[in-house]
């Protein structure tokens, strides 16, 4: 086990009691290593308490909320739902109430989903992001593409950031086109390709391992000409893993502020949550989502990726209460 932080949220808080990343809920005190507790050393203080850059010109000391919108027919939750442009932008607008960003995406990339043509899917995310700005809708908006031509027509139309779920691997163009634009973007982990990513679920040491991809693919970033304050990691949760991958990434999610960045947690409706929440459909485990979704806040995730996010923001209006100051007086 790496060392990390030990995340811890509420009050009274010990001295010494450091920000987690920047949050103003999470801190943390000491390290948890492989033989016990201890404090932080070197570098350490600094690299896991530092505010992080902003994102879309939003202050990362909260968990942002970014709302899910998948223009496809065959996403695992929502697909076919805003497949319709007007569908499409009706749902923007009610989002644009409950999220700090929009993450907008034209092909599936569910275990086993077939993958969507350039042109393709060009013609189900440039309407709507289109539509969106032409309706004067303002919140920022994340393309969710692996193909550079994807991430370049929707920048133009108005996007703000990629979210690359193939962490630059998959067009070897989208290095070139995010640094040319200069948007932040989102790398995520994962494995071989959706088609085939869940018979490539076999690592030695899941946490490791993914910290060690994300390291790399944020140094070629850099290396494209990517500014790291530009970059936000995401351990890819269900992207060629089972569910005790899954469960070992987020109970290790402190560990990953080591990178430096921002964390994305894009965990909502998926099937382990499924699994242990005994849901069968994608739309019944909103509350194992919201359950999910708070455990990132308390480990200090900067953004959550969700469908759900209306209910997302309320549970966490109602964690941030609880973990603040003011809910720590209690008149002595
Ligand atoms: N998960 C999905 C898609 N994009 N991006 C990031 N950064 N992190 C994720 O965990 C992530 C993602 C898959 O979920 P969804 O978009 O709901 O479904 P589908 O791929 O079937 O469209």
């Amino acid at each position: 086990m790496r060392p990390r932080p030990v995340a811890m949220s509420g009050w009274p808080r010990p001295e010494g009691a450091l920000p987690l990343a920047g949050s103003r809920h999470a801190w943390w005190r000491e390290m948890a290593t492989q033989s016990g507790f201890r404090a932080p050393e070197g570098e350490e203080a600094d690299l896991f308490s530092r505010a992080r850059a902003e994102l879309c010109g939003q202050a990362l000391d909260r968990p942002l909320v970014m709302g899910i919108l998948n223009i496809t027919p065959d996403s695992f939750s929502d697909g076919g739902a805003h497949f319709a442009l007007e569908d499409a932008v009706r749902r923007a607008r009610g989002m644009s109430l409950e999220a700090d960003i929009l993450d907008i995406g034209g092909e599936s990339t569910r275990p086993g989903a077939k993958a969507v043509s350039v042109e393709a899917e060009i013609g189900r995310v440039v309407p709507v992001i289109r539509a969106i700005r032409g309706a004067g809708i303002l919140t920022p908006i994340s393309i969710d593409t692996r193909k550079a031509a994807v991430a370049a027509a929707a920048l133009e139309a108005g996007a703000d950031m990629v979210n690359d779920v193939t962490a630059l691997r998959f067009d070897p163009e989208m290095a070139n086109v995010v640094a040319e634009h200069g948007v932040p973007v989102c790398l995520m982990h994962s494995v071989a390709d959706p088609e085939t990513m869940q018979a490539h679920a076999d690592y030695a040491d899941v946490v490791g391992e993914v910290y060690d991809h994300l390291a790399m693919r944020m140094q070629a970033a850099f290396d494209a000409g990517i500014a790291r304050e530009k970059m936000i990691v995401d351990p890819g949760i269900g992207f060629g893993k089972v569910l005790e991958h899954n469960l070992a990434l987020l109970n290790a999610l402190s560990l990953f502020h080591g990178l430096g960045a921002p964390i994305l947690l894009g965990a909502s409706r998926k099937r382990f949550i499924g699994t242990l929440g005994e849901t069968e459909e994608a739309a019944d485990r909103m509350p194992g989502s919201l359950a999910v979704a708070l455990h990132g806040a308390a480990q200090g995730v900067q953004v959550l990726r969700v469908h759900d996010t209306g209910e997302t923001r309320q549970a966490l209006r109602l964690w941030a209460a609880l973990a603040g100051e003011e809910a720590g007086r209690d008149g002595a």
